[in-house]
């Protein structure tokens, strides 16, 4: 929301740059932005298919059935015609991006920090603390807010547990929801929020959320990622930047340590936007969520059982594995992608996206899914929310979105917590 408060020391925030710098653009940024893009449809109808896509370095941004809609720079166009796959361009993506809020924009201008007009019902990282802070305070007895360490740029990635008794740690299965790894999804930040407020407000009146919280302890982290998302609002039109801001930006959802880079499912070059980072885990973020789901290893026992990590935008739920097209594949048995795809369908009944395995979409290696799995056999899904295609907004659907979008999630989020204790009960099997 932008306030007269904040206006004014945006205002003030931006005489002082003006006089630093003859122009605002790429006052200490590190990591810079795209500019140029052209944003094209291509026509590739399997995991193949749209793995070699993705291969090529452009910015894949959603995929509706055949089509996968990516933005790519000047340099990159030759190699995505090269693939033989039929393309179609849709134009400048820079001014579509602009053209996003256009009414606030004198607003922004001057690095107000904040969504524009048509947006104001998205929660910037101020707003988002505040909530949750808001949240400690109605329900001191449902909650535990906790940070989990700090971001590249020092800002708190916060954890919300939700427990009948948030400050002991009871011997219940734990569940992990993970939202905004990406920065520009910032729908999911809202996904994360709404499952907080149903499993709080809900908790009094109704049966079945009370009985989900009484035999769990629910963990919810808004925003994995708050320097990328803060980036992709600070100027003048929104920026669609999917990766943190380390000064070799890296794509979070890249950087997870089970095979790291193993085959083709993100790129060594700094520039890439699926850019692994150095090393696995060389992103601070994806750090902080790993040492905090590292620490729920009590007695030898991982204690959270099951975990979904929200994505913009394609309307899927995906699940391990992501490195490899195989059904099963070392630590992933017949009877496990089967629990994995059972539960997958079924939840998908409840929002209607399309369930698969995420490497169906295409191959990625170094996924939070693969390493959660793997690791911690922490039964890991993927959600990639609405919209479809890019012309229903792509990353940047309207504020008026975010109710219908979340609210539909509700009963597939109801069910998972049902078996989030164990998974592969949906198949009759015991844990
Ligand atoms: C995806 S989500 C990753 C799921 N795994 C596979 N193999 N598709 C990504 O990270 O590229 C899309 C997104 O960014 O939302
Ligand atoms: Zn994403």
């Amino acid at each position: 929301m932008f306030t007269k408060r904040r206006g004014l020391v945006a205002v003030a925030i931006g005489a002082c740059l003006a006089l630093l710098a003859p122009a605002y653009t790429g006052v200490a940024e590190p990591a810079t932005a795209k500019t140029g893009r052209t944003l094209f449809e291509v026509t590739a109808p399997d995991s193949a298919a749209r793995t070699k896509v993705a291969r090529t370095g452009v910015d894949v941004l959603g995929q509706n059935k055949d089509v996968l809609t990516v933005a790519a720079e000047p340099f990159q166009q030759f190699a995505l015609r090269a693939t033989g796959l039929k393309v179609k361009s849709l134009g400048d993506y820079e001014a579509q991006l602009a053209a996003l809020g256009k009414s606030d924009f004198t607003d922004r201008e001057v690095g107000a920090l904040d969504f524009p007009s048509g947006y104001t019902g998205y929660h910037n990282y101020a707003e988002t603390v505040a909530e949750l802070n808001q949240t400690v305070t109605d329900h001191p007895n449902l909650v535990k807010l906790q940070s989990i360490g700090k971001s590249y740029e020092g800002r708190d990635l916060w954890a919300l547990k939700i427990s009948n008794s948030p400050n002991t740690d009871q011997a219940k299965p734990e569940v992990l929801f993970t939202c905004n790894q990406h920065a520009r999804e910032h729908l999911t930040v809202e996904m994360c929020l709404r499952i907080i407020k149903q499993y709080t407000d809900g908790y009094a009146t109704n049966a079945s959320i009370k009985a989900l919280v009484d035999s769990r302890e629910i963990w919810v982290v808004p925003s994995v990622n708050p320097d990328g998302a803060e980036y992709d609002i600070a100027s003048g039109s929104f920026r669609s930047w999917r990766k943190n801001r380390q000064p070799s930006a890296t794509d979070p959802n890249r950087n997870w340590g089970y095979k790291w880079g193993c085959c083709g499912g993100s790129s060594g070059s700094v520039s890439s936007e699926t850019y692994r980072g150095p090393s696995a885990f060389s992103a601070p973020e994806t750090q902080r969520v790993r040492d905090f789901v590292n620490s729920r290893v009590v007695g030898g026992v991982q204690q959270i059982k099951s975990h979904i990590d929200w994505h913009t935008y394609s309307e899927l739920i995906l699940w391990p594995y992501g490195y490899t097209t195989a059904d099963t594949a070392p630590g992933l048995d017949a009877n496990q992608a089967k629990a994995f795809s059972t539960l997958g369908k079924q939840m998908a009944a409840k929002n209607g996206y399309t369930p698969e395995q995420s490497s169906d979409l295409y191959i990625t290696d170094g996924s939070v899914n693969d390493w959660m799995w793997f690791q911690h056999k922490i039964w890991s899904y993927t959600f990639e929310m609405y919209p479809t295609s890019s012309g229903a907004g792509g990353f940047y659907p309207r504020d008026t979105q975010i109710a219908p979008q979340t609210s539909r999630n509700d009963s597939a989020v109801e069910l998972f917590l049902q078996y989030s204790d164990c998974v592969p009960r949906i198949i009759g099997q015991s844990c």
